[in-house]
């Protein structure tokens, strides 16, 4: 690959080529307001590397990379428990292949639409990357909202989905796995109609199975885990631990569960978590076991914690959970939770450092916020790649038909977070802005994706 020098005229050359192809992308979507904020995040920190290397320039790689392989969008219809017929819409962006099978979750939530898929997908393709695995990026889901339906509206409904979907994945084409609203219930749900309608076992076309049905052991965990491993390198890179910090984690899912859990055994506080209808505080630290059962098993509202632990509070706002003083903060529920007016509460409470366990939890004017200000920031697309790092290593156990213990999957796992926070840092260093993981991690999963699209030729 040619190395060309960092001259003016390379960089004036970058920068026009930059500043054109983000013109395109917003003529193209101009109502896609999330899908434009990624753009603009990764836009923003390849200058330097269009400098660097015109041969991308040449290959049309931001042209390429920023236009979906394929989107799919189709009719969801289904029947509720009394007979009333319903719709939604559900979607499939098949972003980029050039690493792998295209590789990413499916996400159910009435905000789903085609800017929100876009975004996740693209986000996907630098994720992917950055895990070193041999995985593509995709995202898909529908508006169906699974709130307040009973356990056979949600069977129903995800076999419909699965019926169209079903056309447009395999384990060499396209593998979904879990997001909002889908966990390993909706995974088996799919699986099985997935399998049911292709006739026969196909154990890697999904990821994120329960173990006892053909998934793997620590895949669970592994986002909420891999995003505190993540951080806790950072951490110890400037002297500071997980230990004896306060901790506040929004959200209360998945994501949120892990990452309260592994702290804690790191040594944390974990003071606040929350659900999209409020937030508890615990100044004695969350009682992790009540979360879990109110949330995994009895599908309760975080509120309810406050009847089982009389000392700790309930406020209704949610995203009044970043006024809580805390040394760090893990945004773990959804995009856009913290904005500028978050930021500075957090940094005027003496944040030290931020990891974003959630997809582009963090807006832009926050995220430059966090980096003046000098708190240690973990950008999405590295902290939170743990889960389908664990994913892509539950396809390869599908594949070799054996599963790993729990500790071989986390000690992977850890490996694999340590040298994501490894690629992250020298790739920031070498692009001239040291300690920066947010160019870190963009510039990292860019060059990956983008060599081998120029290996691959124009298409
Ligand atoms: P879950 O559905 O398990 O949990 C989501 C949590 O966030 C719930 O507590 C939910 O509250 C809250 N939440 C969701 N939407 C909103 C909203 N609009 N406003 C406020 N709170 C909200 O999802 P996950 O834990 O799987 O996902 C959380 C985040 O992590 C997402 O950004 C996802 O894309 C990302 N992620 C997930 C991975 C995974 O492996 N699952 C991997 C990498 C990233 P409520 O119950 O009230 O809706
Ligand atoms: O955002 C994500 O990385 C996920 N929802 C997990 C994707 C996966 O394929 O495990």
């Amino acid at each position: 690959m040619t190395n060309m020098e960092n001259t003016r005229e390379n960089r004036n050359r970058a920068n026009d080529y930059v500043h054109e192809v983000y013109e395109l992308v917003k003529k193209r979507n101009p109502d896609e307001k999330e899908f434009l904020q990624a753009t603009r995040e990764i836009f923003d920190s390849l200058r330097p590397v269009f400098a660097k290397h015109p041969e991308y320039i040449r290959n049309g790689i931001l042209e390429r990379i920023t236009e979906p392989e394929r989107i799919i969008s189709f009719r969801v219809a289904w029947e509720d428990d009394k007979g009333k017929v319903h719709v939604n819409r559900g979607f499939r962006v098949q972003f980029n292949s050039d690493l792998g099978p295209y590789k990413g979750g499916i996400r159910f939530h009435p905000s789903v639409n085609n800017s929100i898929m876009k975004f996740l997908a693209f986000e996907q393709i630098f994720k992917n990357a950055l895990t070193g695995q041999p995985i593509g990026a995709g995202k898909g889901g529908s508006d169906f909202d699974p709130k307040g339906k009973s356990e056979r509206e949600i069977m129903r409904f995800t076999q419909s989905f699965m019926t169209e979907l079903s056309k447009h994945i395999g384990p060499d084409i396209d593998v979904p796995a879990g997001d909002i609203g889908v966990g390993k219930r909706e995974i088996g749900y799919m699986f099985g109609q997935y399998n049911r309608l292709k006739g026969g076992y196909e154990a890697g076309v999904l990821t994120g199975k329960d173990p006892k049905h053909g998934g793997s052991l620590g895949r669970k965990e592994a986002t909420g885990y891999g995003t505190v491993y993540f951080v806790e390198e950072m951490l110890n890179e400037n002297g500071l631990s997980f230990k004896d910090s306060t901790v506040v984690v929004s959200g209360s899912g998945n994501v949120s569960t892990y990452a309260i859990e592994k702290a804690q055994q790191l040594g944390a506080k974990v003071v606040a978590c929350s659900d999209s209808g409020g937030y508890i505080y615990d100044k004695n630290g969350i009682d992790l076991e009540t979360v879990k059962r109110l949330k995994e098993v009895e599908n309760k509202r975080i509120w309810e914690y406050t009847k089982e632990h009389p000392d700790a509070e309930y406020h209704e706002d949610c995203s009044a959970i970043w006024s809580i003083p805390c040394d760090i903060a893990l945004p773990c529920a959804t995009q856009n939770e913290i904005d500028e007016i978050a930021a500075h509460m957090l940094i005027a409470n003496g944040l030290q450092a931020l990891g974003e366990g959630a997809n582009m939890p963090c807006n832009i004017e926050a995220i430059e916020i966090f980096l003046e200000n000098k708190v240690l920031f973990a950008p999405a697309k590295a902290a939170n790649a743990g889960g389908v790092a664990v994913s892509a290593m539950e396809m390869s156990q599908n594949s070799m038909r054996l599963g790993w213990t729990e500790e071989e999957v986390d000690m992977r796992l850890k490996t694999v977070m340590e040298n994501i926070y490894a690629s992250c840092k020298d790739a920031a260093e070498r692009f001239g802005k040291p300690g920066n993981l947010v160019m870190g991690a963009n510039i990292a999963g860019f060059l990956r994706v983008a060599d081998t699209m120029v290996a691959h030729g124009i298409r």
